[in-house]
């Protein structure tokens, strides 16, 4: 027997167990899935107390991880919501004080693709991107595998080459399970960003709109068909025994659309974006075994917490810039209490409409904001007064000097209105037709 030839086998051996402990520990590095549902209203989940819409794959998140009660965009709606949450900045730090769309996104700050691919992470996105300017889409700022969405232009019904028509929530949905299984054995990134549920949703199809016992049928076969989707998003990390290493952050661009629920608060995109319902949106996080079943946390988040959460869980600190904060200690319960001790808006672009400009902050139960019909500051305890009936603020002075004295400060950090840069109303999209678009993220 050759004992010395033994021993470098054994050798060979230990050296090659070494690689694959590093690499599966690698593989071990959590995934991270955003679900950012446009246009999601607070109160149109059956988690979030919706008794006519039945959403129970998105239930079964809520009832295995947290229900966030306080969550909050703040940067309505669709594009500076998403501009926020990819940089994770307020970002109205880059002149995005209303919709702006075409107005371009920092080129010195990575997105929160590049950030996670350059972390290790396979980045992929599905749906509508709506931020940046040109040169700027999801397949140049850092999602290495973007799906391809048929023409954007055809709305909710997508015709393919030969003739088939598609319902672009279940193709989206699609895409979902399409991306796991290609990424199953690497750490992954996926942002999931539908046009479902946004407006007109006239033709959602009657096998979803039959499941609903009430209200608006059309709105609310879109969420159930969303809840459909997500259903066989973890069907497909089931299948791959991926739950215990995967974290799902779900929540809604801005608040609830024509038809959606706001309750128990009021307002949304169409009917009052002065109010709680435009901003606050129903958010739940989920990952089996780190955050523990069944959890109501109330403290006070947004969405810009989103980057630094991902960051924190690819093992890495968020880039300086970012506003946000790490979720994992609250939700863990290593920490208690609120996330933001104060959370602001300032939608003031002069080139949107009056309706859409917002001036407000949260402190506590308080809201504090500028009522454009009266030119007066509303204060509006939303523990006891969600629908914002009771304005305080002549009963309590002090809390509406204090809110209003932040409120200035903080639009004293930003850039005046007056420099908002010229910019050309285009974005970037991916080319038009079917299938991903693979490639590293930083395409021309
Ligand atoms: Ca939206």
């Amino acid at each position: 027997m050759n004992h010395p030839t033994i021993s470098a086998v054994l050798c060979a051996l230990a050296v090659l167990a070494s690689f694959a402990t590093s690499a599966s520990a690698e593989s071990r590095k959590p995934n991270v899935i955003i679900l950012f549902i446009d246009d999601l209203g607070y109160g149109d989940l059956a988690c979030f107390g919706n008794t006519f819409t039945p959403t129970p794959h998105m239930d079964s998140l809520a009832g295995e991880g947290a229900i966030l009660t306080m969550s909050y965009v703040t940067n309505p709606p669709c594009s500076p919501s998403r501009s926020c949450l990819m940089t994770g900045m307020y970002a109205q730090r880059f002149h995005k004080f209303g919709m702006a769309r075409g107005l371009p996104i920092p080129d010195d700050h990575p997105t929160l693709a590049e950030f996670m691919r350059d972390a290790g992470y396979v980045t992929g996105q599905i749906g509508k991107w709506d931020l940046g300017g040109p040169g700027q889409g999801p397949h140049q700022r850092g999602f290495m595998e973007v799906a391809r969405w048929g023409n954007a232009a055809q709305g909710y019904f997508v015709e393919k080459p030969d003739g088939s028509k598609l319902y672009r929530t279940e193709m989206d949905g699609d895409h979902m399970v399409e991306f796991v299984e290609r990424n199953k054995d690497k750490p992954f990134f996926l942002y999931f960003s539908p046009l479902a549920i946004h407006s007109p949703l006239k033709g959602t199809p009657k096998r979803y709109q039959n499941r609903i016992k009430s209200g608006n049928k059309a709105y609310g076969g879109a969420v159930a068909a969303v809840d459909d989707q997500i259903g066989k998003l973890l069907a497909v990390l089931r299948k791959h025994d991926l739950e215990k290493n995967t974290l799902i952050l779900l929540t809604g661009d801005n608040g609830a659309g024509s038809g959606g629920s706001s309750a128990p608060y009021t307002g949304g995109k169409h009917a009052g974006t002065s109010k709680e319902g435009w901003v606050h949106t129903p958010a739940v996080a989920w990952w089996p075994g780190t955050i523990p079943a069944g959890q109501k946390f109330g403290g006070l988040t947004c969405t810009l917490d989103y980057y630094t959460t991902a960051a924190s869980v690819a093992g890495k600190q968020a880039p300086e810039k970012c506003d946000g904060k790490n979720l994992i200690p609250y939700l863990t319960g290593k920490r208690q209490g609120d996330v933001h001790e104060y959370v602001y808006w300032y939608n003031a672009d002069p080139k949107d409409s009056p309706h859409r400009h917002l001036s407000a902050v949260r402190w506590k139960q308080w809201r504090l904001h500028w009522d454009k019909r009266d030119k007066a500051w509303k204060l509006y305890d939303l523990h006891a007064d969600p629908r914002e009936e009771n304005d305080l603020a002549a009963k309590h002075p002090e809390v509406l000097k204090q809110l209003k004295a932040k409120h200035e400060a903080f639009v004293a950090t930003l850039p005046s209105l007056d420099t908002i840069p010229a910019y050309k109303s285009q974005w970037s999209k991916p080319p038009d037709g079917f299938g991903w678009l693979i490639g590293d993220g930083n395409a021309d």
